[in-house]
């Protein structure tokens, strides 16, 4: 079982399958980063793996369809409808479309996954953390909101939506705060702890902790889950040289007073719940100070250059997670 966010967790999910082609995976999807525009629900990190598994990807962004348009974008603008910092495509608008006009008809998120997914045969089983709503928001000064809503409070931090945080802004302001709105009553959906409880291991893939694999675990019952669940936890660093290898994991781990270090990840995440660590060949100095905050921890090249070097991590991590259930 594997704990996925965006870009990070989709491609090392594609080594992990070259990795152990005949597993059963079932992939529990943060759903955190999603946003409702134009009427439709956008679940950014749900497609980043369906695509990216399924064929669909844009390879060099990360995100979104290959050969996209932006056509619907391009009107939409014309009739002065935005947001424009947000670029959802022709054919990404599909999806939307569908799953916005599935849950209007009463299915749920999962159910609608399942069916999205029966289109792009991702080869594992693609569940959202939950079925409830959960936005990620950050808190950040109104002075930094420039061109932006303004707080008619006098008040100096205002909360944004993590999309505008982290496209709009480009996370280049400081985030005080990261709040998962509505996870605190939130449930798993249907099968996540069922698939935490069936588990052989449950990897976190390099996905960002705070805002990715972070908003997973703040849903009820699932940390609780996987710290109960009695077999091998291995995470793989998104931190590599002190520095994240994509995106902008810095700024969100310093809201929550976490150094962007691959030791202090692991030490965030706690011996409580992983039992192993991998970081880089880089960090091999930090091994010695994660083993010593009782989490078994190996430095293996973790730069996801391509299927290969990402199928290798994918090996490294389950033969961590063997020595760990020695
Ligand atoms: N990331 C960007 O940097 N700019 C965008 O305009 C953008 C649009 C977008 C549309 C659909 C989608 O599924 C993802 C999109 N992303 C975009 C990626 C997304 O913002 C983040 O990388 C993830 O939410 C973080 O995991």
């Amino acid at each position: 079982m594997v704990l996925a966010g965006g870009i990070g967790g989709a491609r090392f999910l594609r080594g992990l399958k070259e990795a152990a082609p005949d597993a059963e995976i079932t992939v529990v999807g943060n759903t955190g980063d999603d946003i409702h525009l134009f009427g439709l629900k956008v679940c950014p990190d749900l497609d980043t793996v369906m695509y990216t598994l399924g064929g669909g990807i844009h390879e060099e962004q990360g995100w979104g369809r290959a050969g996209e348009t932006f056509a619907v974008k391009e009107e939409l603008a014309a009739y002065g409808v935005g947001p424009e910092w947000f670029g959802l495509g022709d054919r990404d608008f599909a999806t939307h479309i569908v799953r916005t006009q599935m849950m209007g008809a009463g299915y749920p998120l999962s159910a609608v996954t399942e069916a999205l997914c029966a289109r792009w045969q991702p080869g594992v089983r693609l569940l959202p953390m939950t079925d409830d709503r959960v936005e990620t928001h950050v808190l950040i000064d109104t002075a930094d909101l420039a061109d932006g809503p303004q707080n008619d409070g006098g008040e100096s931090r205002k909360a944004v939506h993590f999309q505008e945080y982290w496209v709009r802004l480009r996370a280049s302001v400081a985030a005080h705060a990261v709040v998962p709105v509505g996870a605190e009553s939130a449930k798993p959906a249907p099968g996540v702890l069922d698939a935490i409880a069936e588990a052989d291991v449950i990897l976190f893939p390099p996905s960002n902790p705070v805002v990715s694999v972070g908003t997973i675990l703040a849903v009820p019952g699932i940390r609780e889950g996987i710290a109960e669940a009695g077999v091998p936890v291995v995470g793989l660093s998104p931190i590599v040289g002190d520095a994240p290898v994509h995106g902008m994991a810095d700024k969100v781990l310093a809201a929550v007073g976490v150094e962007s270090t691959a030791a202090a990840v692991a030490q965030h995440y706690g011996s409580g719940l992983l039992d192993g660590w991998l970081v880089d060949t880089v960090d091999a100095g930090s091994v010695q100070s994660v083993e010593d905050a009782g989490i078994r921890c190996r430095a293996v090249p973790l730069m996801m250059t391509g299927t290969e070097a990402t199928a290798a991590m994918a090996r490294e991590a389950l033969t961590l997670a063997e020595e760990v259930n020695a």
